[in-house]
């Protein structure tokens, strides 16, 4: 792992339980294997309810890089996105959606089972030069991770933040 993304991996693992002091975020400790893993990040939701289109590019660098762009993206609670993302890089990738600890957990199931297929709602494959959508109704103030799961693209960059907020400005919107 290089220093940068540890020093990052910390700083966002940090943010976690100081959210957790703003009132509606889900308490860290709350019994997870109580809750639906989808009502605690939001859930999927239908075209017609979407109040916001975010557009996602995906590409591979001449430096060996394979990364989202944007990588940080802020959200206002109770917001319905439609994620609109386009391959432009030669390989396929995917857009997996969820908590920290459900994408480590998953990460973890992933490199035991290195040929399963995405079935997940919360998750849509992006073949090269194709465009994917995902609308998701954001219900839940928290901190997502977005990455892609195929083997070692996250280490090479594809990974990023979202923040789901009660008070998003059009400055921090994006
Ligand atoms: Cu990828």
């Amino acid at each position: 792992m290089r220093p940068l993304l540890i020093i990052i991996t910390y700083l966002l693992f940090g943010l976690l339980p100081a959210l957790a002091g703003t009132g509606g975020a889900i308490s860290p400790h709350a019994d997870l294997s109580k809750k639906s893993k989808h009502n605690f990040i939001g859930h999927p939701s239908d075209d017609a309810l979407v109040t916001r289109e975010i557009e996602i590019s995906v590409k591979e660098t001449a430096a060996g890089y394979m990364l989202f762009e944007p990588d940080a993206i802020y959200i206002k609670k109770g917001t319905t996105v439609r994620f609109v993302i386009t391959n432009t890089g030669a390989v396929d990738h995917e857009f997996y959606l969820g908590s920290f600890d459900e994408i480590q957990q998953h990460e973890r199931w992933m490199r035991s089972h290195p040929d399963m297929a995405h079935v997940d709602r919360n998750a849509v494959a992006i073949p090269a030069g194709e465009t994917a959508e995902l609308v998701w109704q954001f219900s839940v103030e928290t901190n997502l991770e977005f990455v892609c799961l195929i083997d070692g693209h996250r280490e090479a960059g594809m990974w990023g933040v979202i923040i789901v907020h009660d008070h998003v400005s059009g400055s921090t919107a994006r």
